[in-house]
């Protein structure tokens, strides 16, 4: 077969696909997801006592709900809502009293993630990722610890856990706090809990794009209380009373609009990912069939899952076409699939790793593909995006 960039260029492949297109195509754009909103008059009523009180932000009665809600939902004794996830991440990185050293890290993530440690000078070291969960491979950590190791992140990528044990096992051998980047593991439960148990802090995002939404916002959330008072006084300035000022804090306070969104979406959420697993299920079994398509798998006996993205991973010799030119032929159907995470947070010009050292990330980030999820997705449009995938795959070894 000949090489996969071609197809541009060869007209039988171009006439198959507008022929495919004018049958296939969508009138309004598929995005990867969609927020999980309320109704205008149910989140007017959620935001209503703040309206009644003039209390917009500064711990409002809503955020504190919240909070408590979530702790509870977590069970973790410790909580604390931020602004967005980014500056919950700044934050901890305050808290833990995390500067000018080294910390462990994926690059197979949002640039936010390492963004943050440039914030706080804090140098990124890279280790390559698994394979399969293409989260931070344990069996590189510990080679790269030095004298200047100040902390471990680690994230859990699409909410698939870490290897929370091994990498727990490593951090307690150097005496390393763990910092998770838990941005998309909303509900993700291992082992019978949350996630949340483990590591010293997670952040979660509740960013607009994520299973569980409040517009922008975030968390830490801790297995211990250790932080919980510190954390407060951080987000707010680092100030404490009216006469003290106990350290460089921030302003990563949610505000009571926020929150009440936020609770609007805690009655239903389980609806929202039970949608998203229908749609995660219709994928598997519909492209199980296609060769060089390699599919999410979900629960197990240890991980709940939450259905937050579906990764597909794109083997261009084998399916036909490589993951770039599947993403861009999507987009002439109206099918608007993301390429998380692409490019590595380690070809950022300030962190700069030279191209082959982290070989697994590097491929992982040419060849997975996040295909629209949301819980309002109907199954009727999974099943025509289906139909385009298979079909392209199909015209391309036709056609070359
Ligand atoms: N760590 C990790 C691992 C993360 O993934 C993120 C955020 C963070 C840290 C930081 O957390 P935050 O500070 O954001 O809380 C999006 C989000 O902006 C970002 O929050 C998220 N990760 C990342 C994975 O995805 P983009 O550039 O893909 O967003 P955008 O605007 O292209 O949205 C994607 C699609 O979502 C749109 O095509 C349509 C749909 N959409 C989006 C918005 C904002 C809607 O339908 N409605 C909306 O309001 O980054």
């Amino acid at each position: 077969m000949s090489c996969k960039s071609d197809i541009n260029i060869n007209p039988h492949f171009k006439k198959n696909v507008q022929e495919l297109v004018q049958t296939h195509r969508f009138d309004a754009p598929v995005y990867v997801t969609r927020p999980h909103i309320p109704t205008l008059e149910t989140y007017a009523k959620a935001l209503s006592p703040a309206w009644e009180r003039q209390w917009l932000t500064n711990d409002g009665i809503l955020h504190t709900e919240l909070e408590l809600a979530l702790a509870a939902r977590f069970d973790v004794p410790s909580l604390r809502l931020f602004c967005n996830g980014t500056v919950a991440l700044l934050t901890a990185l305050l808290a833990l009293d995390l500067e000018d050293g080294e910390v462990i890290t994926t690059p197979f993530t949002f640039a936010a993630t390492v963004n943050t440690l440039y914030w706080r000078r804090l140098r990124p070291v890279f280790c390559d990722i698994d394979p399969y969960s293409c989260n931070l491979d344990p069996a590189g950590i510990e080679a790269k610890i030095t004298s200047k190791t100040r902390a471990i992140l680690p994230v859990h990528v699409y909410g698939r856990p870490c290897d929370v044990e091994s990498i727990q096992a490593i951090a307690d051998r150097h005496g390393l706090p763990v910092l998770y980047d838990a941005a998309h593991a909303f509900d993700v439960e291992y082992k019978g809990r949350s996630l949340l148990h483990y590591g010293t802090l997670s952040m979660l995002s509740f960013h607009a794009t994520k299973l569980f939404n409040t517009a922008e916002g975030g968390a830490l959330a801790s297995p211990n209380a250790q932080l919980h008072d510190p954390l407060k006084k951080l987000k707010n300035f680092g100030i404490e009373g009216e006469d003290t000022i106990i350290a460089p804090g921030i302003n990563g306070k949610m505000s009571e609009l926020h929150a009440a969104l936020g609770l609007t979406q805690l009655e239903n959420v389980g609806e929202e990912i039970e949608g998203r697993r229908r749609i995660a299920i219709y994928y598997n079994e519909r492209l199980a069939a296609v060769s060089g398509l390699a599919l999410p798998k979900f629960d197990s006996d240890t991980i709940k899952s939450n259905y937050a993205y579906y990764p597909l991973r794109v083997d261009g010799e084998a399916y036909g076409m490589n993951r770039n030119l599947l993403q861009l032929h999507l987009q002439e159907f109206n099918v608007h699939a993301r390429r998380y995470f692409h490019p590595l947070c380690s070809t950022s010009s300030w962190c700069l790793v030279e191209p082959g050292r982290l070989p697994i990330a590097e491929k992982a980030a040419q060849e997975m593909l996040c295909l629209p999820l949301y819980g309002t997705l109907s199954l009727e449009s999974a099943a025509v995006i289906c139909d385009i995938i298979m079909q392209l795959g199909a015209i391309a070894h036709k056609t070359l």
